[in-house]
């Protein structure tokens, strides 16, 4: 590349398109896609084009704030690493290492999340290490653990190109992955068909030619009822399926009961169109699946992955190129800090907490006794929350995450992070809706101004380089843990000069397992595009697909079939809050849009919050489009403007997650106020897009 061009990785969604970066004048000036990158070949979405308006937009955190009398002040490093470290040390000597937890974002790097689990959970002594991931991919990640016995996503982009049947369920890719969506439609116009599984009449669904418009939360009861449909009408090849598959006999008799007049009653999709779709699926030579936040934002989130790895299974569309489930992460690094032990049941390199043998490997890598790593996993960030009103928890350190604006039940979590004793946060602006609560704030660079290594959904490792200086005193965010990690005491264990000698130190740690490393290094990172993982050599070229070979690392070799019974919501509706609240993504901003909601574009077009409801209803309602409205649940009180639309069936509305307090929206618009902090029990994933609500029209 032109010495003013750099190669880089999307800092967004998870999909991780190549970018082809041009810096003038060290500032970035223009974004493209990369030509010839496996991924996009060249092409990009609106939010990596926009990215040079973001990364040089005003707002930027250019020093450390530490709260005084008058309120966040500015100060230097030195007094607020040490105000830092000190009052850290403090709580712990008071009330243990398991007061304290630090929160990350899935935009770090592995090598910062590799330095916070070594600090927490080797030299501290807690496991309270959580990721926005939680919010995310840990129904994904136990899906598969439970299924297929590894948190190893199976399939490639490449999949897409060979597949003739694409199930789609709760994943609207025509907004939120809209590279991947653009390969699935030129599949499509190639011959291949789409169901999509959606309660909404979303984007993606419009090219579906089969759309299952869903009763929300049931999608246990449509995918058992669906295996049903094959296993009766022919379509399981049983003796080729229990050689690779545990657990058929008991899932048959379980299914038996789950015939499509029941699952229709449950789901509210005629059973007709049941069969019509398990037939498709019997027929398909190769099925990719697709899901994601429709099945994750819900109590019932594992069993929903587990029922569809059941269908995949059952229907031979499991361990074949083209066929499995191809599963995409939200956030750019989601998969790299789930391998690194971004959870509180993980230990870095796919190993968990739970396990006396990864725990001894990790206390001797990490020269620490092994009574040092606890047993116990920690909490989830919902039960941190709840841990910081209790008093159980005191100090929370959050980085590159934005809780006050994502976490479900708004209302309660601001109030738990008030009750902290301290609240460190880590971010490239200032204020943020968490920030703004904080007793310190650490001023970060961002994408493009700090070096470290993404893993992305494809299971591949790329470098993000810096390419650009910034103006004032932000610090990377790894050197920040490391600064106050040695003023907390510990200088000999981090005593590293850069993210490279990191990454070579994690390394270790990946050797002989499937998200092994060994491979691969900076250079060659720098010299040629990433590879798959596992990547065990320098000469190993990576690994486009696992488990072609119908090999799994269960005990018995074998996936496991689960049956799995449907279960209602834990908020049904009722007769105060009648309606069921969705929410979900738009193509114009990024998560809580501390981002996207500085483009100028965006500061014109989007300043409000929609909250989309059925014709029907709104008549009953007496609610007219563009009317001020607010949406009400036990928990509080969302305004926003309606939109009468005939997308989502009587009873269901829908509304956008991005609308935090600030960058222009104004106050009481944020849909967290009012969504349900119950969570998946084997997850912790919080149900964000389930909860009972009314909806009034707002009279001035
Ligand atoms: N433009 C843009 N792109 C993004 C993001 C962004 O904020 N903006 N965020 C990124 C992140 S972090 C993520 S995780 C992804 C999320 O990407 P997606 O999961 O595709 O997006 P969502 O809008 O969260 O939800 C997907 C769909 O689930 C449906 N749904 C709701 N309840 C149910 C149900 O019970 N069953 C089924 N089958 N479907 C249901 C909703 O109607 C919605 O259309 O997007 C990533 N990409
Ligand atoms: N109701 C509802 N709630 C939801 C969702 C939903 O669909 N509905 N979606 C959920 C999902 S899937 C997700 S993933 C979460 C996302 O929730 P968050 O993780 O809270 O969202 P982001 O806006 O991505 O937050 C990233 C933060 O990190 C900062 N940042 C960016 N880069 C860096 C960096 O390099 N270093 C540091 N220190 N800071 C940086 C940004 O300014 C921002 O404040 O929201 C969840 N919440
Ligand atoms: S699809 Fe995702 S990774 Fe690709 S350019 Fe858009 S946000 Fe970035
Ligand atoms: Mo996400």
């Amino acid at each position: 590349m032109e010495n003013n061009r750099h190669k880089s990785i999307c800092p967004y969604c998870g999909v991780g398109c190549g970018l082809d970066v041009n810096v003038v004048n060290n500032r970035i000036a223009e974004v493209k896609g990369l030509k010839g990158y496996p991924v996009n070949d060249g092409d990009i979405c609106a939010l990596a084009y926009d990215l040079p308006e973001v990364i040089n937009a005003e707002g930027r955190l250019k020093k450390p704030l530490v709260r005084k009398e008058k309120g966040l002040t500015e100060v230097g490093w030195d007094e607020a690493v040490s105000f830092a470290a000190g009052k850290l040390n403090d709580i712990i000597s008071k009330y243990g290492p398991n007061a304290v937890a630090f929160y990350g974002g899935a935009s770090n790097t592995i090598e910062e999340y590799y330095l916070m689990n070594k600090l927490m959970k080797g030299l501290i002594g807690t496991n309270n290490v959580e990721c926005s991931t939680r919010l995310c991919m840990s129904s994904t990640s136990i899906g598969l653990v439970s299924t297929i016995g590894t948190d190893a996503p199976p399939c490639c982009y490449a999949d897409i190109e060979l597949a003739d049947l694409f199930f789609i369920a709760g994943n609207n890719m025509a907004v939120s992955l809209p590279i991947i969506f653009k390969r699935v439609q030129n599949q499509k116009e190639k011959g291949a068909k789409v169901i999509v599984v959606d309660p909404r009449k979303s984007q993606t669904a419009a090219i579906a030619d089969m759309h299952i418009q869903i009763r929300p939360g049931t999608d246990v009861a449509l995918n058992n009822a669906i295996a049903h449909v094959l296993l009766k009408d022919g379509y399981v090849d049983e003796k080729s399926v229990e050689l690779y598959c545990a657990g058929l006999a008991d899932l048959k008799k379980h299914l038996e009961a789950w015939h499509p007049e029941r699952a229709a009653k449950i789901t509210n999709v005629p059973k007709e169109q049941i069969i019509e779709a398990a037939h498709a699926i019997g027929k398909a030579k190769s099925m990719l699946t697709f899901w994601f936040q429709g099945y994750n934002h819900s109590s019932q989130a594992v069993f929903k992955n587990n029922t569809l790895h059941n269908i995949s299974l059952l229907s031979g569309n499991f361990s074949r190129p083209g066929a499995g489930p191809l599963t995409i992460n939200g956030e750019a690094n989601a998969l790299g800090n789930r391998w690194v032990g971004a959870l509180s049941t993980l230990l870095p390199g796919m190993r968990s907490v739970l396990n006396y043998e990864h725990r001894e490997e990790v206390a001797n890598y990490w020269n620490t006794q092994v009574d040092k790593i606890s047993p116990t996993p920690g909490l989830s960030i919902i039960d941190t929350i709840k841990g910081l009103h209790s008093g159980e928890v005191r100090a929370l350190w959050v980085c590159a995450t934005n809780p006050a604006v994502s976490l479900p039940n708004a209302n309660w979590v601001e109030e738990g992070l008030k009750k902290a004793d301290l609240l460190i946060v880590q971010d490239i602006f200032h204020p943020t809706e968490t920030s703004l609560l904080a007793n310190v704030v650490f001023p970060a660079t961002q994408w493009g101004e700090k070096t470290g290594i993404f893993i992305t959904s494809e299971r591949r490792a790329e470098l993000i380089e810096k390419i650009v200086d910034i103006e004032g005193d932000a610090k990377p965010d790894y050197e920040i843990i490391q600064m106050v990690a040695n003023a907390m005491g510990f200088k000999e264990e981090f005593a590293y000069n850069s993210p490279e000698e990191v990454f070579e130190e994690f390394k270790g740690l990946t050797i002989n397992r499937i998200c092994d490393m060994g491979g691969v290094t900076y250079d060659r990172l720098r010299a040629e595009t990433g590879p798959q993982l596992p990547c065990p050599a320098l000469d190993h070229k990576g690994t486009p697909r696992l488990f072609n070979d119908y090999n799994f690392p269960r005990l018995d070799g074998r996936a496991a079939l689960l049956a799995r019974n449907y279960i209602e919501p834990a908020e049904l509706p009722n007769e105060k809050f009648p309606f069921i609240l969705l929410t979900g993504k738009s193509a114009a901003h990024f998560n809580t849009r501390t981002r996207t909601g500085r483009l100028q574009h965006s500061k014109n077009n989007s300043k409000t919050n929609y909250i989309s409801i059925n014709p029907v209803d709104a008549k009953r309602m007496g609610i007219a489009e563009n009317d001020k409205v607010e949406a009400e649940s036990k928990r509080g009180k969302v305004k926003g403007v309606a939109r009468v639309l005939d997308k989502t069936r009587e009873g269901v509305i829908f509304m956008n997650m991005h609308y935090g307090d600030l960058l222009g929206v104004g106050k009481g618009m944020l849909a967290n106020l009012v969504t349900n902090n119950a969570c998946d029990m084997h997850s912790k994933q919080p149900e964000l897009k389930f909860c009972a609500v009314n909806i009034s029209k707002i009279k001035n």
